[in-house]
This record gives C-alpha cells, sequence and structure tokens, in this order.
C-alpha cells in the first residue's frame, strides 16, 4: 500500500472515478475537508486526493485519483496498471462521476465507454454512478445519459445539490461497515 500515502485500509472506502472535468475534485472538497484543488479546466491536479467524511456516525473515506482512473485503462503503462492494482484493494465502492453537460469536453458515449473499461478492471467491486454537473445539462443530455448509463441520480457539485443522496447511496452501497464509529465531534 506504498503508492497509496495516507489511505487506511482499515476504513471504508470509496474511490472517485471519471474524466477530469467531471467534478471529482468537487464533490471530494464539498463532503470533507480534504481539500483538492479545483480547476475550471482539466488534466490540473496531480496528486491522489484522500478526504474523510462522516455518514450518519460512519467514517468513511474518499479517494480522488488524478490521473489514474480518469482515463481508459488500456492506455496505461505498465507502473500505472499497478496503481489500479493497489486502489483495488483498497476500495470497497467505486462512484463513477459523469459530467451529464459533456462541458468538459468528454461525449457521454466515451464517458460511458471509460466506465465499462474500469468496471472490466474491478470485477467484483461494485460501481455507483452519478449524473453531475445536472444544472448545466439539457434534456437531450440527460435522457441520452439515462440510456447509456441507466438510472443514476442527479448531482450538482457545484452548487452543493446531491451531496446528501450521494452520502446516503455511499453508506447503503458500502453494506454493514466494519470501520470505526465517529464519537467525537463533527468533522
Ligand atoms: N455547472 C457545473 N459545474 C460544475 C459542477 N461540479 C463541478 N463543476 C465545475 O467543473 C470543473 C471541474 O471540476 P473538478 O471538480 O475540478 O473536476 P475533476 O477534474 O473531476 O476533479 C470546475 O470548474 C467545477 O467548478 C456542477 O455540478 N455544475
Ligand atoms: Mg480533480
Amino acid at each position: 500500500m506504498k503508492d497509496l500515502p495516507a489511505a487506511d485500509p482499515s476504513i471504508p472506502t470509496v474511490v472517485l472515478a471519471g474524466y477530469p472535468g467531471v467534478g471529482k475534485s468537487t464533490i471530494l472538497r464539498s463532503i470533507s475537508r480534504a481539500r483538492p484543488e479545483v480547476r475550471p479546466y482539466p488534466f490540473t491536479t496531480k496528486e491522489l486526493m484522500i478526504g474523510h467524511t462522516l455518514i450518519g456516525r460512519r467514517l468513511v473515506q474518499v479517494v480522488d485519483t488524478p490521473g489514474i482512473l480518469d482515463r481508459p485503462i488500456e492506455e496505461m503503462n505498465h507502473t500505472e496498471r499497478l496503481s489500479i492494482t493497489a486502489l483495488g484493494r483498497l476500495a470497497n465502492l467505486i462512484a463513477f462521476i459523469v459530467d451529464a453537460s459533456e462541458a468538459n469536453g468528454f461525449s457521454l458515449e466515451s464517458q460511458q465507454s471509460l466506465r465499462s473499461g474500469i468496471s472490466a478492471a474491478f470485477p467484483g467491486l461494485k460501481i455507483l454512478t452519478f449524473l453531475n454537473k445536472a444544472d448545466a445539462a439539457g434534456k437531450e443530455q440527460l435522457d441520452r445519459a439515462t440510456a447509456l448509463f441507466g438510472e443514476c441520480d442527479l448531482m450538482a457539485a457545484a452548487k452543493g445539490e446531491g451531496l446528501e443522496a450521494f452520502k446516503k447511496r455511499v453508506l447503503d452501497a458500502l453494506g454493514p461497515l466494519e470501520g470505526p464509529e465517529w464519537r467525537g465531534e463533527g468533522i
């Protein structure tokens, strides 16, 4: 686990995936005290970003993976594939984030194809899909997204919308948790 500094394998972990610019850092920033850089253009965040969030009294670790789970796995070199293997051991769940507005420059179709590749790389790991930037997406895009991804929760992370539902979905998908129950102040 030396490639994943500060990630605690004993805490239930959700790993964020999705193309650059879909809103992963915005989500992490909104639900935890981690302060990943948020920039209006892609390919800026360079390190694995880790945040912790309380869902009810459960402590959940949220990991953002710039440069790893934001590009097709077929294009990765050996070292990057090793990171994937390490991530697979850390993750209890993957949250795949879609930019439903396609403002990040990736079509919904290519985003769906990225999800397929990630799904194939982590057999047995549950993937939840969220349609972010619902505020900026047109009806045609939302319909096409639903056709491609199935019924998914909508969110507008930059506006703080859909974050509570996100946390609830994550908690439900993690199932009975073995991680520590937080008894202190709010994080
Ligand atoms: N309109 C809109 N923009 C968003 C939303 N969420 C994130 N963004 C913007 O999308 C850009 C990329 O977000 P970021 O969190 O850095 O994406 P990341 O590359 O996946 O980490 C930033 O300019 C955000 O402010 C949203 O819900 N609606
Ligand atoms: Mg980011």
